[in-house]
């Protein structure tokens, strides 16, 4: 069985020499303008893959050779009547290996697919003579990151987003604002960095992202088919706003720090003409230095907050962020306001799920987070050093084996645009931390994200997913060997 991980539609070996590519090999792009564009910027990528540069062709100009790399952009790549922009199909045969997609996110998809495939050899890397035609079953397929709690740097995050490259994830959701700290440099609003960042859970130093550093990271994600969802939490989990600005608090008084890591004691304050003002600043500026679609308004455990007040901080918090363009993302309990978040994420079964059928009957979208299976800050087991334990505990097959479109009872299934894993960092304090609570959960949320509910069966990805650890270790990805795989030769 081939190594892939999500699952492909469909991959088959052939028979065949494996395609090897060295030092000689060439990128070989089709000849349109966007073509040879998208294989500059690829070149980094494949280069990275291989520990070597690589030099770029046109293939009108320089016909293939064994040991090249072809890229082409073409609308009948991928399976049958696959529409998915990232639908791309890869070849290795004789001693070439050719992707073709129908856009440049495709193409790198199929990246990812022979970072998988290839194995070290002398002077290169060998690529097993295979077919793969492959697309996703959801448009969204992300990852959840609290920097809030504790602060991952611009270099950390990367790597992340290298990861999650490697999985065919695309959304890189940021939670850049909580009780215990602010990270985004607001620049109508620089008191938030100065006096809402110097602190996180434990009492640690902080930090946050410049503007420059923000717009570095999308930049990097943008790269690599990945688009960054800056949340900005409303009206809970907002200690460290109430901190910074005394005058969102209705005595004028700052609020001191926090470094515990309860949830649901702080709130915003509708009956304050400052909170508008705080509202317009913020949103307004996080919008205009967001390069994607979305942005994410929060909304979740609000518990602090009267449910009139909420309901008009989360409108007009959506409210602001359509009029800068913007589509307002929020946290299930967003979908009780009607009118207001176009994208609800559910993250918690046990709180009421009827207000979301009702959203999605009127057409808001839902992205599956259900905590007892994406939640990838659940301690694996009992005892174990890192994570929280409110869910259960997530081994790797209970971050497998769900169902995205059965998480709520009497969602219309055609609501599902997708899912997205959670990492929140109350115990997390490294990279290495960090990816151990990721590997090997994330490859599971990834195949549920990824591939069609007939390809997912648990022997198959136990199968595969046991030989991608030298993969991580090659890279310095730190992960937890959960007893349910048989880890390969470890
Ligand atoms: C619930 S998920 C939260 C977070 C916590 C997380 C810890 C959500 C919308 N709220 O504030 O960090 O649990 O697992």
């Amino acid at each position: 069985m081939l190594p892939i991980v999500p699952r492909p539609v469909e991959a088959t070996l052939l028979d065949g020499a494996p395609s090897v590519l060295t030092s000689q090999s060439r990128l070989v792009t089709g000849p349109s303008a966007e073509e040879v564009g998208a294989g500059v910027l690829l070149a980094n990528l494949v280069g990275a893959l291989i520990d070597r540069s690589i030099s770029v062709a046109r293939l009108d100009e320089e016909p293939p050779r064994p040991g090249d790399l072809v890229l082409r952009l073409d609308e009948s790549a991928g399976p049958q009547g696959a529409t998915s922009t990232e639908r791309y199909t890869f070849d290795s045969r004789d001693g070439v290996v050719e992707i073709v997609a129908a856009s440049v996110d495709g193409l790198v998809r199929g990246m990812a697919t022979l970072g998988q495939l290839l194995e070290p050899v002398v002077g290169g890397y060998s690529i097993p003579a295979v077919r793969v035609v492959d697309a996703p079953r959801f448009a969204w397929r992300g990852l959840s990151l609290d920097v809030a709690r504790h602060f991952f740097a611009v270099e950390d995050v990367k790597r992340v987003l290298q990861l999650m490259a490697r999985l065919k994830l695309n959304v890189l959701h940021l939670h850049l604002t909580d009780d215990q700290g602010w990270r985004l440099e607001i620049p109508s609003r620089p008191e938030l960095t100065r006096l809402g960042a110097t602190t996180s859970v434990g009492g640690g130093p902080g930090g946050f992202f410049s503007v420059e550093d923000f717009a570095e990271l999308q930049t990097f994600a943008h790269a690599r088919g990945i688009t960054v969802i800056p949340e900005i939490d409303l009206p809970g989990h907002t200690n460290a706003a109430l901190h910074a600005c005394p005058e969102l608090n209705a005595d004028g008084e700052p609020k001191p720090v926090y470094t515990g890591i309860e949830v649901g004691f702080s709130s915003l304050d509708a009956s304050l003409p400052a909170t508008e003002r705080f509202l317009r600043d913020v949103l307004g500026d996080v919008a205009a230095m967001t390069r994607g679609p979305w942005v994410h308004l929060g909304g979740d455990e609000a518990h602090d907050t009267p449910p009139e007040d909420y309901a008009a901080i989360v409108r007009l918090a959506a409210e602001i962020l359509r009029e800068h363009g913007k589509v307002p993302v929020g946290w299930q309990e967003a979908a009780g306001v009607p009118g207001t978040a176009q994208v609800v994420q559910v993250w918690h079964t046990g709180i009421p799920l009827e207000p979301l059928a009702a959203a999605a009957a009127s057409g808001v979208q839902v992205v599956m987070s259900p905590a007892e299976h994406a939640y990838l800050d659940m301690k694996y087991h009992e005892g174990f050093p890192l994570g929280l334990e409110w869910a259960g505990f997530v081994e790797l097959r209970d971050s497998y084996e769900w169902e995205p479109t059965e998480v709520v009872p009497g969602l219309d299934p055609d609501a599902v645009v997708g899912v997205e894993a959670a990492v929140w960092t109350e115990t997390l304090t490294t990279l290495d931390e960090l990816t151990t609570m990721l590997l090997p959960r994330l490859t599971a949320v990834a195949e549920a994200a990824w591939s069609a509910r007939e390809r997912r069966d648990w022997d198959s990805y136990a199968e595969r997913v046991r030989g991608l650890w030298p993969r991580w270790e090659r890279l310095g990805f730190s992960w937890h060997p959960s007893p349910q795989v048989d880890w390969a030769g470890r």
